[in-house]
């Protein structure tokens, strides 16, 4: 490829970077004016227009990890429509398995779950606030795609929780599997992953099934209701969240079905802005923290007994001394040595948050299923932490 044309193509890919960028702020703007966020500890505040260089964002720029730590308080982009994920309850507080994970995030860097500024976000709008610094981390049931990674300036930690697509319908519609949605129109997100699977799948099979695509999930959830679609893609779990707060009125969560086929992979994880490994691995080890506790079984419950354990590899990870030859290790991530004592003692290891949230202990009743340990055939597998 000659000199002059490749010059060509690398100011090409520059200007796609360029529009990439500003894209999801336009969509933003779209749908309701400004494409600010609101963000919410409790009493709701509009913040100004950005310039997207995160400088407006009160940040040194060195890394976020510093911002946050200066500032004191976590910018957490979160959902406030999925029950069991993101959600805002009557009293207006956040609260599901993305939120605690804020908190994880927030007490591993402040040794306070409770320092977060939660900023709910639109599927569409989520990208934006990364990469403009109005928020510090995507904690958003948002999937891990190559994409992502490469055009949206995001790098994702490991994945909290590992899901797939699949289908809602009403009881009552007759559809006991995809195929028998040939013909129909099948709501869907804009912004996310579900339409291009819901397509591709659709051609796969070799059936003419027409997407009814959405800006906002409220009227999706409408038309939904007025069967202007006959099913509902999204990721399995969320599906499961809609479902279990399923008006009554509209004959409640027995009144919907969730098939059991699984079209697509969707590890969903935290994100952070490209190019700030401080930040990346502070966040990537808060939350391989839990799974790494659940793996060695401690709990909210018996933290304090487990810190007197005499397995070096678990006082290695709250932060004791594990021999008298070996002192505390500090791996250098910028953390407090203990930060996994914090994280453990106000939030929970992995298993808990999970069951509180979208397992046993909640409207969801998910099974682990994917997201178990890799003990258990799951694929959470913790790093060593040493
Ligand atoms: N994991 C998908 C998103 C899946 C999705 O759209 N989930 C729905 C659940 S019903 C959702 O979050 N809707 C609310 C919204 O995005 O505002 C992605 O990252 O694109």
């Amino acid at each position: 490829m000659t000199r002059k044309l490749l010059l060509l193509l690398a100011l090409v890919l520059a200007l796609v970077a360029t529009a990439c960028t500003d894209g999801g702020g336009d969509q933003a703007g779209e749908e309701g004016g400004e494409p600010g966020l609101e963000a919410t500890d409790g009493a709701a505040v509009q913040t100004e227009q950005t310039d997207g260089t995160g400088a407006d964002a009160g940040g040194t720029g060195e890394s976020v990890l510093q911002d946050v730590q200066s500032r004191g308080t976590l910018r957490c982009g979160v959902n406030e429509e999925v029950p069991g994920f993101g959600f805002t309850t009557e009293e207006g507080e956040f609260e599901g398995f993305d939120i605690d994970f804020c908190r994880v995030v927030a007490a591993a860097v402040l040794g306070d779950s409770e320092a977060v500024e939660f900023v709910s976000l639109t599927a569409e709008q989520r990208f934006t606030a990364l990469q403009s610094g109005e928020i510090d981390v995507l904690i958003r049931n948002t999937t891990w795609t190559a994409s992502r990674d490469g055009g949206e300036e995001a790098d994702f930690t490991l994945p909290t929780f590992y899901d797939g697509q699949a289908f809602m319908v009403k009881g009552d519609a007759g559809v006991g599997a995809i195929d028998d949605l040939d013909g129909s129109d099948v709501c869907t997100l804009s912004g996310t992953t579900t339409e291009l699977n819901l397509t591709t799948e659709a051609e796969a099979r070799g059936l003419d099934i027409n997407a009814i695509t959405f800006d906002d999930n409220d009227q999706l959830i409408q038309a939904f209701q007025a069967d202007r679609c006959d099913a509902w893609t999204s990721d399995a779990s969320q599906l499961a969240g809609v479902r279990s707060t399923w008006p009554d009125g509209e004959g409640g969560p027995e009144a919907l079905t969730i098939l059991d086929e699984i079209i697509s992979k969707e590890p969903l994880g935290p994100a952070v802005r490209e190019g700030d490994a401080d930040w990346f691995d502070a966040v990537n080890w808060a939350v391989i923290a839990t799974i790494q506790a659940e793996e060695f079984e401690i709990t909210q419950d018996n933290l304090e007994e487990m810190r007197q354990s005499d397995d070096p590899n678990i006082l290695r990870l709250l932060g004791e001394a594990a021999s008298d030859e070996e002192p505390t290790l500090d791996p250098g991530l910028g953390l407090d040595t203990d930060f996994a004592v914090n994280v453990i003692e106000q939030v929970g290891n992995y298993g808990e948050i999970f069951e509180r949230n979208v397992g046993a202990d909640s409207n969801l009743g998910l099974e682990r299923g994917l997201n178990a340990q890799w003990t258990d055939g799951g694929l959470h597998y913790a790093p060593p932490y040493r």
